[in-house]
């Protein structure tokens, strides 16, 4: 069972110290407050106790009010040693998710447990949540609320189908590791790259990787088979990272630079019918390009495709969902408007059919290939919470939005 449907999620909770609270009343029901609490009375007015932890801390507090003893946490914490038992107050200046649990382990046993949203400020359990009150056993501490949640700072997803053999050239994408099933690449926190098969078994590819400002993949591109990933660095270096077929990359390869001149970049398979994957690219005047792939990893010559694209804010290369066998191309306008361009297998495209529904520019789409395992492509759209697939129907249309997986909206992911 998830964590999450143990949690008790309660409403966000500022600075409500019992002293503050007073306060607010005047000062003379400030002064018998404080006088409750057993405070001094000389600061009465101006102390706040909770300042005792620091800008950027998450602290715990022995005592009611913010006294005793006091520790900072920045880990997750699945025993609390000293601590059991012991937290009657606490204050988060951190941008942390934090969970409070009454057991060892991130576990709830008889009263519960606490969310603590980032800079949630001073919460005194024994006058706020006297349940709550010297009965914290565990504390996990997380980079979003997905992580806190679930316990894993990468999205799991789960791929219940794999694809038939034999599949058109169009439809084989989205498969890192070669077992017929797709996989995800999930960029999480701290850069850190995620290779996700969908079976529960993912790996951390490696950290860095939030200095890339473009992550696209479809397919080989340097001719042994196995898929591999272009990035973008921000200097403008297009890298080609080729994959091992087992989820892991060989030593990346400079594909060349001034690719920072480009608002968009897709990776979108064969576009011109040689039979070897492309590239293409949207520079600061609108103009889409072919970068048709040689086969080695790098391109020839790139050819203009046509003027009006500076309005798309995603390019999806979705593969063959038409059915004809040819790389077709989705496109999302800034009008929340979402085309289909079916590829026309010479490196341009036919008429634009549009797509029902609004398509807002902040939730991430990412095509992965066939995820349903009919051997027709998919999509995928993060919305907030929960993404959701759309099978392809073959004839360049799409099912309804189904659920798929847990999403982590925080900023910083980016799934490919
Ligand atoms: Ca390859
Ligand atoms: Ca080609
Ligand atoms: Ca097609
Ligand atoms: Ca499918």
């Amino acid at each position: 069972m998830p964590i999450s449907s143990l949690l008790r999620r309660l409403a966000p909770f500022r600075a409500r110290a019992r002293w503050k609270a007073a306060a607010a009343l005047g000062g003379a029901a400030a002064l018998t407050a404080t006088l409750l609490a057993g405070a001094p009375t000389a600061t009465a007015s101006t102390y706040d106790p909770s300042s005792r932890c620091p800008a950027g801390k998450f602290c715990v507090f022995q005592s009611p009010d913010f006294g005793g003893q006091m520790a900072t946490f920045s880990t997750s914490q699945p025993t609390l040693g000293w601590w059991d038992n012991r937290i009657s107050s606490l204050v988060n200046n951190t941008g942390l998710y934090i969970s409070l649990l009454d057991g060892p382990n991130y576990t709830t046993q008889h009263v519960g447990s606490l969310y603590v949203s980032p800079y949630n400020g001073a919460i005194d359990l024994n006058f706020s949540f006297s349940e709550l009150d010297n009965v914290f056993s565990s504390i996990r501490i997380a980079h979003s609320d997905f992580e806190l949640s679930y316990g894993t700072p990468y999205m799991d997803w789960y791929r219940p189908d794999s694809r038939p053999s034999g599949l058109p050239a169009a439809a084989q994408f989205g498969d890192l590791n070669g077992d017929g099933r797709p996989d995800l690449l999930e960029r999480a926190y701290g850069g850190k790259l995620w290779f996700l098969p969908g079976d529960d078994k993912g790996h951390l590819i490696g950290a860095g990787w939030d200095s890339m400002t473009k992550l696209v993949r479809h397919g080989d591109y340097n001719g042994d088979g196995k898929e591999d990933v272009f990035a973008r660095d921000k200097n403008g270096v297009l890298w080609l990272y080729p994959g091992n077929g087992k989820g892991w990359f060989a030593p990346r390869v400079k594909v060349g630079g001034g690719w920072n001149s480009m608002r968009q970049l897709a990776a979108v398979g064969d576009l011109n019918g040689d039979g070897r994957r492309d590239l293409v690219a949207v520079d600061s005047a609108g103009v889409l390009w072919l970068y048709p792939g040689n086969g080695h990893g790098w391109f020839a010559p790139r050819v203009k495709i046509g003027g009006g694209w500076s309005g798309m804010n995603a390019l999806l290369g979705v593969g063959d969902v038409n059915g004809d066998g040819k790389s077709d191309l989705i496109a999302r306008d800034s009008a929340r408007g979402l085309w289909l361009y079916p590829g026309n297998g010479r490196g341009w495209f036919g008429a634009r059919t549009k797509f029902s529904a609004s398509w807002p520019s902040d939730q991430q789409l990412f095509a992965t290939g066939d995820i349903t395992g009919d051997g027709v492509s998919d999509f995928d759209r993060g919305f907030p919470g929960q993404s959701y697939y759309y099978q392809g129907l073959g004839n360049g249309k799409f099912s309804n939005p189904m659920a798929d997986m847990p999403w982590d909206g925080a900023g910083y992911v980016w799934a490919f």
